[in-house]
């Protein structure tokens, strides 16, 4: 399974035609009810400090931006002042929810030719914001549903955040919780959608589809769906796609599609060096993870082989473990973060495995089927 990873990126690497080159992911932008109270959820509770902040304040009126990062994660919360403002639509259909993936590139102009003559719809023509830093070019196209990805150009910009922001300055400053980068974000559409978006990445952003899952590999009882991962030419941008698939009952992707109102990103996944104390710390914070059963761990072992860290402490924090052939991954799922059962975060580490834990499937979705009923929406 991972060597196929493997040969798909060598692949590209070796062609060395990667018409969009991509430097990772440079910022995630959720639109939200309240800016002010989200940043602060995501300081205290995650761990984020304090960057940067677009508001009235700053001569913007029509929005506040609030701008928090750990190590190379930078997460922007934005809320319209208005309810005549168009992002106030966003949040009601959607809630709050994921806007923008970000990508930074080193041509943010030649990003938005490339994937627009390809047939992306454009969200943002390329845009130079200069100020006393220095300059950022950015540009964007459409996505599924109502997301969108910008490219983002830093040039040699040493600002805050980039021009319109001024730096946040606050007193407030919870400590980390070893949250590293975006390991990869998950997009939830439409049924029969998948092969779409798997196109869109294909052919209009240059990426390969890595991996793939059927409903024989993730049908629990109820819940099913199907998943093809996408992946950029360097790994560093992976975005699984995931769409419903016929199932006893209602699938997870569904409930999410009829609360979410449309199609729209189901997971971040946040990358860190030692998953015990950062869930530790999380949990201590108040963020709500997904339990499995205790029988999980008793034959745990028996599929992935010794592992370095202490089953009893991956248990008691309920710590997911799998391997495939090139080594193993630690992972665990937050509750949504919103009261729609929406958007959710994935906190993994990685011990040299690519995958993205197949055999975690069963005991997570019936972990998540577990909720759904509690939801009333199985
Ligand atoms: O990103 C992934 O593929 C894993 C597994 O609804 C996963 O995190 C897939 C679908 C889903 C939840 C987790
Ligand atoms: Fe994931």
């Amino acid at each position: 399974m991972s060597l196929q990873v493997k040969e798909a990126i060598g692949m590209q690497n070796a062609a060395n035609t990667d018409f969009l080159p991509l430097e990772g992911t440079d910022y995630v932008e959720f639109y939200v009810g309240n800016a002010k109270q989200a940043a602060h959820y995501y300081k205290t509770a995650f761990g984020f400090q304090s960057v940067a902040y677009s508001g009235p304040e700053t001569g913007n009126h029509a929005t506040a931006s609030y701008v928090v990062r750990q190590n190379k994660l930078t997460f922007v919360f934005t809320t319209p002042l208005r309810s005549t403002n168009p992002i106030a639509e966003h949040i009601f259909k959607h809630g709050d929810g994921v806007k923008a993936l970000s990508l930074r590139v080193q041509d943010a102009t030649d990003a938005w030719h490339q994937t627009t003559k390809r047939g992306a719809k454009s969200y943002l023509e390329p845009t130079h914001l200069k100020d006393e830093h220095g300059e950022v070019v950015m540009s964007g196209i459409h996505t599924y549903g109502d997301t969108v990805h910008l490219f983002i150009e830093r040039k040699n910009y040493k600002g805050a955040f980039m021009p319109g922001y001024v730096e946040w300055k606050t007193n407030y400053n919870p400590s980390e919780t070893g949250l590293l980068y975006v390991d990869h974000c998950v997009g939830n559409v439409g049924w029969n959608q998948m092969n779409k978006w798997v196109a869109f990445y294909e052919n209009v952003m240059g990426f390969k589809n890595i991996l793939t899952f059927d409903d024989n590999d993730i049908s629990t009882e109820y819940s099913a769906l199907m998943s093809k991962v996408m992946s950029n030419g360097n790994g560093f941008v992976k975005f699984p796609i995931n769409e419903p698939a016929e199932g006893k009952k209602k699938s997870q992707v569904e409930e999410y599609l009829e609360f979410y109102d449309g199609e729209g990103v189901q997971h971040v996944a946040l990358a860190t060096n030692n998953i015990i104390e950062t869930v530790t710390a999380l949990q201590n914070r108040g963020v709500e993870f997904l339990k499995v059963p205790a029988s999980y761990y008793e034959t745990v072992l028996e599929r992935v082989g010794h592992i370095q860290e202490d089953l009893a402490a991956l248990r008691e924090l309920g710590i997911l473990i799998d391997r495939d052939d090139e080594g193993y991954l630690l992972q665990i799922f937050t509750k949504p973060v919103e009261d729609r059962p929406t958007l959710f975060f994935e906190i993994i580490q990685r011990h040299g495995a690519k995958s993205f834990g197949k055999g975690n499937f069963k005991a997570l979705f019936e972990a998540i089927e577990r909720e759904q009923a509690l939801r009333g929406n199985l």
